[in-house]
């Protein structure tokens, strides 16, 4: 029993240097800090994220209402409550909100809430944060949940919407599969220092984007391949190394991102849906790309299905805007066979409750999950010691560059210490 005592949010900056909510909770011994990621390719299904609008501040993205949301709402009706009952005060926001959409107290002042009162417990019981949530994640999925270090997709090279590259595609991801994290960490640095030598040499830019990663200004798809496959040799981990790649292609589809009407602009081409099936195909073919996320915009729905049908049994197929880690979707999804595998972030649906549900479904039905980082990220490492807590089995928390990206897998080292 753990009575919360105090709760209070403000607004801090994320990554990006915008706006974000930080919550802070005491149960009058420990205080403790949980901040909301904020992401740049959102789903257009995700719980809403409130920004204030007022021009004059921050270019509207503010969040002081829902600041105030917790410091005027939800704190009253929390405080005294015993934050080792998560799901019953969880289920209480959702009350008090009353939307589906959480619009109207607002996703980003919801979350801060849920996931400081995990944290909380945690620190007041004096066990590490990945045992609690491997506790409440066990009771919720109905048995006993093994806790596993994740395989790490780290995105060397930024595109889409997360960098001015000019790729379509917004994530290369280098996906090492050596025994340990330590080793796949130690792989993915090398590769990255690699990769920085190889372009500086080539006469392109080694800045970094919004996840670490490089943002070349390389042509096609295939030159960033090529490019990663030629580091991922001279740093001597060929075979150990494998591809993931997140295109979000809801980004480079139809009129409002340039495309042709119902089509996807890639390589400077307006393919179909039916088309886009076919150039994965090929990059399948050609390299050693073993995970494939929103391989179609979030509502092509007869795009994923053909993914699936032709490439399921041999890759894995993450839903990230598809899904949005909404159990309702998920459920459409499994039914459907649009994907195989899911992308969990906290923040698209808002509590630690619902998404534990939503990974609980997913592992059900067998669908591989993946915990993920936003673009817009901040020095809260809560996703590490989900990760594990929840046996998740793989992350994707960006480059090996940037502290807000970093911070998770240092954690996941401390956790890896521990557990051996
Ligand atoms: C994604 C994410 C994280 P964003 O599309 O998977 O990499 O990007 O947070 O901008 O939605
Ligand atoms: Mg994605």
């Amino acid at each position: 029993m753990t009575t919360i005592k105090s709760v209070f949010a403000r607004e801090i900056l994320d990554s990006r240097g915008n706006p974000t909510v930080e919550v802070e909770m005491s149960d009058g011994t420990h205080t403790v800090l949980a901040k909301v990621p904020s992401g740049a390719s959102t789903g257009i299904h995700e719980a809403l994220e409130l920004r204030d609008g007022d021009k004059s501040r921050y270019g509207g993205k503010g969040v002081l209402k829902a600041v105030a949301n917790v410091n005027e709402i939800i704190a009253e009706k929390v405080v005294g409550l015993d934050s080792e009952n998560q799901t019953e005060i969880d289920q209480l926001m959702l009350d008090l909100d009353g939307t589906k959409n959480k619009g109207k107290l607002g996703a980003n002042a919801i979350l801060g809430v849920s996931l400081a009162i995990a944290r909380l417990s945690a620190k007041s019981r004096g066990i590490p944060l990945y045992e609690y949530l491997n506790e409440i994640f066990s009771e919720i999925h109905g048995e006993k949940v093994q806790m596993t270090l994740p395989r790490p997709m780290m995105n060397v090279v930024n595109g889409g919407k997360h960098a001015d590259s000019g790729l379509a595609i917004q994530e290369f991801m280098i996906f090492p599969k050596l025994a340990t994290f330590r080793e796949n960490l130690r792989a993915g640095a090398e590769t990255f220092h690699t990769l920085k030598k190889i372009l500086a040499k080539k006469g392109f830019a080694t800045s970094v984007g919004d996840e670490g990663g490089f943002a070349p200004r390389l042509p096609k798809v295939a030159d960033a391949l090529d490019t990663i496959m030629e580091a991922i040799s001279v740093a001597g981990y060929e075979g150990k190394i494998e591809l993931a790649s997140d295109p979000a292609a809801s980004e480079f589809y139809g009129p409002e991102n340039g495309a042709e009407e119902g089509k996807y602009l890639i390589d400077g081409k307006n393919l179909t849906s039916e088309e886009l099936v076919d150039f994965y195909g090929e990059i399948f073919a050609k390299y050693p790309l073993v995970s494939l996320e929103d391989s179609h915009a979030e509502d092509d729905f007869a795009g994923f299905i053909a993914m699936q049908k032709k490439f399921g049994d041999k890759y894995q197929l993450v839903g990230d805007d598809l899904f949005v880690t909404n159990k309702e979707r998920l459920q459409l999804g499994i039914e459907e066979k649009q994907a195989n595998a899911i992308l969990i972030k906290v923040n698209q649906i808002g509590t630690l409750t619902e998404t534990f549900e939503t990974i609980s479904l997913a592992k059900n039905n067998n669908f591989a999950t993946v915990i993920s980082h936003r673009s817009g990220e901040t020095s809260d490492d809560f996703i590490a010691d989900l990760a594990v807590g929840a046996g998740l089995g793989q992350i994707k928390t960006g480059s090996l560059s940037r502290s807000e990206r970093i911070c998770k897998y240092n954690q996941l080292l401390r956790i890896e210490e521990k557990l051996g």
